[in-house]
Formats: structure tokens, C-alpha cells, sequence
């Protein structure tokens, strides 16, 4: 058979290439990206969830956040009655957070690198977890000591509306689904844009059960 018949069957086979969806000057959606990646990364999950188990935090303003959070790598976002800000220190345990996983690493880097944003180092990897009904209103990531940092975000288990906004919080909203396995990576001029998650929706993912999980990796200091 001639290799161009051959070439024709070949394109018959799914395209595993993710894509890339721009949904800002310097904002990608990666769709697909960490799927590759689970076999190691929800092991990975699991030991640092053993160590620093999610819990629901209090804003400043005294309400409960629907999400539940932990936090590895050398600083954990953390909210309560006195603020918002990074510690060394998981306050429920007083112990370090626990490290990052290699693999959350390398998973953060190849994102950023795919997005086009090289040297990525993220000090911070805030987890999130949403039962159906858990939202994140809109806000703005202002916490991290620069802004010159990517951030990198993946997606796992039920999907989302993710509200894409501008610089300010009364700006239009672009919604974005995102799925199982997708990663989006916002810097550059995109970095300050207000985004929030629009409450999640009754389901069940086959492999992760009744919940999105978010990672959210940052250069916090
Ligand atoms: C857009 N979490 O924890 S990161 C958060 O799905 C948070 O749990 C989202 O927003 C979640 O703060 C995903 C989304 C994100 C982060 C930084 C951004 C979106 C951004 C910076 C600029 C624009
Ligand atoms: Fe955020």
C-alpha cells in the first residue's frame, strides 16, 4: 500500500493535540493539557491532601467561602477574620504547608512555557475544591508581592463557568467553560483582570466524583 494511503487512514485516528484557545492579549485556555498528567498528578493530590486536608476558610468580612482550600509549596494563600495573605504555615496544623509535588511543578512549568511565558517558578499551588453550588465570586489576585509572574490554573473533575472580566469589576464578563483537565494560564497586560466561577452545577465526574478541583499556581513572593 502506498505511504499516502497509509497517511489517510493515519488521520482517521483522533488528533490528541490540545488545543490552544486565546481568550485574552496574554490569556490561553489549554484544552486537555493535564490529562496526561493525572496518573501522577492525583496520587501526588492525595498525599498532600493527607497532610494539609481541605477546609473551609472565613473572608475578612466575617462569610464562609463556599470552596474548601489547602495549599502546598512554600506559601499557602489563607483568609480569616484579619485578611487575606500567604503563610510558611497551614494554621489549622501549624505545621509547613506541605512541599509541591514534583509533578505539580513540571505540570506548571510546561503550561506556562506552552502559553509562552518561560521560567516560571510558583512558590504557592492554592487548592480548591467545589461541591455543586460552590461559586468564587469576581475578584482580583493582588496578594503575591509582584505581578510579573504568570498564573497557572488546572481544572479537575466537574466543569465550570469561569468569568473572565476586565480591570474592573463592573466590566463585561467573558464566560468560559472549562472542563476536566484543562489548563489556563493568565500574565502579562491579562494579569489583574477580575474572574470569578460561576456556582458549579449538580453532577458526578467519573473519576473524580461530586466536585472540581482547581489548582492555582502562583509566584507569591
Ligand atoms: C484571571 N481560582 O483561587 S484561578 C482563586 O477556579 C481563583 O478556583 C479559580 O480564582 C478557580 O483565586 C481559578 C483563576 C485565575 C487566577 C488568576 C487570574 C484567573 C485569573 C489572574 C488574572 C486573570
Ligand atoms: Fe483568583
Amino acid at each position: 500500500m502506498a505511504p499516502t494511503t497509509l497517511d489517510l487512514f493515519a488521520d482517521d485516528e483522533p488528533q490528541q493535540q490540545p488545543r490552544r484557545d486565546r481568550i485574552g492579549e496574554q490569556a490561553f485556555v489549554l484544552r486537555g493539557f493535564a490529562l496526561p498528567w493525572l496518573e501522577q498528578l492525583l496520587p501526588a493530590l492525595e498525599g498532600v491532601l493527607a497532610a494539609a486536608p481541605f477546609r473551609q476558610m472565613v473572608t475578612p468580612g466575617g462569610l464562609t467561602m463556599s470552596a474548601a482550600l489547602s495549599s502546598c509549596g512554600t506559601w499557602g494563600w489563607t483568609t480569616d477574620r484579619n485578611g487575606y495573605r500567604y503563610t510558611r504555615n497551614d494554621p489549622q496544623t501549624g505545621l509547613p504547608w506541605p512541599d509541591m509535588p514534583e509533578v505539580f511543578l513540571q505540570l506548571a512549568q510546561a503550561a506556562a512555557r506552552e502559553a509562552g511565558f518561560a521560567a516560571f517558578v510558583p512558590d504557592s499551588c492554592l487548592i480548591n475544591r467545589y461541591v455543586p453550588g460552590a461559586k468564587m465570586s469576581l475578584h482580583q489576585d493582588k496578594d503575591e508581592k509582584s505581578y510579573a509572574a504568570p498564573i497557572v490554573s488546572v481544572s479537575l473533575g466537574l466543569p465550570a463557568m469561569f468569568l473572565f472580566g476586565g480591570f474592573h469589576r463592573s466590566d463585561k464578563s467573558q464566560r468560559v467553560p472549562l472542563l476536566h483537565g484543562d489548563v489556563v494560564v493568565w500574565g502579562g497586560v491579562d494579569r489583574l483582570r477580575y474572574h470569578g466561577v460561576l456556582p458549579i452545577k449538580d453532577g458526578r465526574h467519573s473519576q473524580l466524583g461530586e466536585q472540581r478541583i482547581n489548582f492555582t499556581f502562583r509566584t507569591a513572593n
